[in-house]
Formats: structure tokens, sequence, C-alpha cells
């Protein structure tokens, strides 16, 4: 239920008096239409503001980037376009939020997003503890280290060998309980740092003042690319660590919003299962493939209207921003992340990237 609300706001404004030159505080009182949202949808808010509020990270290469113009880029920052573009038809209403690890549940409890897109890995204790639903993972991944080749370090390296070692890390993160955890468990005594940043741990890696840095397997591999430093920086153990599904994450029991965002994700992936691209989306057979006509509005079943949108509104996501593989491969492949072989292929070439069937 809409609900407004008169509200009366004492504004102290330093008005200037026509008397000489003194200077006098007066209180004006303002009277402002103010709109309760209490009652209202996640997406009824959303559409009432006219943009999405997107959590995202202060910045992980090929995840979260903002270049010099202020503009925004990244495989998490593509999916926040993507909801955008299903609630909107327009993927550019989005305000970006650039969150550490430790500051991301709070904002989104508090509202200040309304979907945390970050890196973010689903967990139990976050799933029920901390007021967070997750959504379908994005990006299988799984934290590793990286440790200097000058100090003997090499791929094949294991957790074993960092035993005495000073190790960076950013707080609030799954990272810092795995290798606690983990170097405890294989007798390694470290020197754990945690820094608010990921890039400040790295900036204490370039400086000496760590020998190692730990997190998700893809920031490491991001980090070093940008660094330059292929051959100087070895990432292990081979086989990571954990287990990191990263993907988004919004506050619980709010079903609606929930559906659509895990929708927003499964459009993506069953578009690259029937290789609808943003360059044949237009010319596609959709009479040949019901289940992708159903989920672009084309044909009879559509059920994006069930669900507060458009019935476009997936169409618009592929259309804007691409199917699973165009938006992975765009942003790290360059980075020298590829799916084939892993788990983030698509699960009839052996992978987890799956979504339940449209209808
Ligand atoms: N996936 C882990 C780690 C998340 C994390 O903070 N990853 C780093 C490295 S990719 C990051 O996003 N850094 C950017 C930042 O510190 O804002 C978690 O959910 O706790």
């Amino acid at each position: 239920m809409n609900k407004k609300a008169i509200v009366f706001l004492l504004v102290f404004a330093m008005v200037i008096v026509a008397c000489g030159d003194t200077t006098e505080e007066a209180a004006v009182e303002v009277t402002e239409e103010e709109h309760d949202h209490e009652g209202e949808s996640t997406l009824e808010q959303v559409q009432e503001r006219g943009f999405l509020k997107c959590g995202v990270s202060t910045g992980a290469t090929g995840f979260t980037e903002v270049g010099d113009d202020g503009s925004y880029s990244g495989f998490d920052v593509d999916y926040c376009y993507a909801v955008a573009a299903a609630v909107f038809g327009d993927y550019s209403k989005v305000e970006f939020k650039q969150l550490t690890a430790a500051e991301r549940f709070t904002a989104l409890s508090a509202g200040e997003i309304d979907v945390l897109i970050r890196n973010t890995t689903w967990t139990q204790s976050r799933d029920t503890e901390l007021g967070n639903d997750f959504g379908p993972t994005t990006y299988f991944d799984g934290q590793q280290l990286m440790g200097r080749v000058s100090d003997g370090l090499s791929s094949s390296s294991t957790l074993a060998d960092i035993d005495g070692l000073r190790v960076c890390t950013n707080a609030g993160t799954t990272t810092e309980k795995n290798i606690t955890e983990g170097a405890g468990l294989v007798g390694a005594t470290i020197e754990l740092v945690t820094v608010e940043a990921f890039s400040e741990a790295i900036d204490k890696f370039i400086a000496g003042e760590c020998d190692i840095v730990t997190t998700d397997g893809s920031g490491l591999v991001g980090r070093r690319a940008v660094n330059d430093a292929l051959n100087d920086w070895a990432i292990f153990p081979q086989s990571p660590i954990s287990k990191e599904p990263l993907g988004p994450t919004y506050r619980s029991n709010d079903s609606q919003w929930a559906d659509i965002i895990n929708w927003v994700v499964y459009a993506t992936i069953i578009a690259d299962e029937y290789g609808v691209t943003r360059a044949n989306i237009d010319s596609f057979d959709y009479d040949a493939a019901p289940e992708m006509g159903r989920l672009f509005g084309k044909n009879d079943g559509e059920l994006q209207t069930k669900m507060g949108l458009s019935a476009d509104a997936y169409y618009n996501v592929v259309k804007q921003i691409g199917n699973y593989d165009e938006i992975f491969s765009r942003n790290l492949n360059p980075l020298g992340l590829y799916r084939e072989g892993g788990a983030n292929a698509r699960w009839t070439e052996g992978g987890l990237v799956y979504a339940p069937p449209a209808r």
C-alpha cells in the first residue's frame, strides 16, 4: 500500500538580512511531501525511483572496473546493467555503489542498494544469519594464493609452503576465514594481515609488506594480468582451497524481486544454450525454439508479466547486454579466464552453468 505522509522539515538557513551588515540565522519551515515506502515491493520502489541501485566492489579486474571517465564495466557490472535492462528496458538506469567486503551486507540490509553483485560467495551463515538470499551462481570460483616466484613459489606450491609467511587479504571475506582454517589444518603458522579493500593488499604485496596475497582465484588472475606479472607472481595451489560460488545477493523474503534477479541470470544462460546473441537476437527463429520465444515475450506463454515485468524484459537483457557466454568472454577472456574445461562451462559441456526451463 502506498502511503503518503506530510513531513515538516526545519531547515536552518543562513539569511543575509538587509539591515546593515548583520547576518542572522533564521529557521525556515519547509513543508515537503515525502513518500513512505512502507509496504511497497522492491520492484515498485525501484520502478518509482527510476533507477536501480546496484552494489559492486571497490575494484576487481574484469568484475568491477571504473574508467577514467567514471564509467563502469565488468562481469558483475554487466549483471547490474542486465537487471536494469529487465526492469526498465534500459540498461543504463543504474546507480552503482562501491562497497568493501566488510560493508556490503549492512548496505544491503539497510536498503542502500537493491541488489549486491560483488564477487560475493554464497555461504550458509550469510544465507541464514545475515538476512540475505542468493541468486544463481554466475561464476564458480575457488580461493587461491599468490606469491613471488623470486621467493621460490610456483604454481605447484602448496598451503604448507606458506609456513612463517605474512599473508594479506581483505576483511569481511570468506577468504580470511578459509586461510586461517586451511593453514591451521596443514600446520602452517602465518601472520594474517587484513585490509579494507583488496587493492591495499596488492599494494602491500608489491611493497614487500606481504609475502602472499589470497582471494578468489579470478581476483588473483586479474591482478596479475593488470600488473603484467605473469612470470613473476605464482598462483597456487592448483586445486583451490575452497569453493566460492559468486552471484547476486538480495534481501531475504523478497520473492518477487528474487524471481526477477534469478531469471535475469537464467535468461542469459538459456540464451547461451540456444546460441542467441546480441547480434542474431532479431533474426532468430523463435517458432522453432518456443522456450526462447516465451522467455523473450515473442510467443504465447510468456511469464514475465506474472513477475511484474514487461513481456520483453529478458529480450532487453540479451539484446542490450548479451548472453552468458558473451558477458563472460567479453570481460574475462582478456584476463586469461576461460569457460572451457572448468566449472563455468555449459552443463552440456561438463560444466555447472545450468538454468531451469522457461515454461
Ligand atoms: N568471494 C569472497 C571474497 C570477495 C572479495 O572481497 N574479493 C576481492 C578480490 S576479487 C574483491 O572483490 N576486492 C575488491 C574490493 O576489495 O572491493 C567473499 O565473498 O567474501
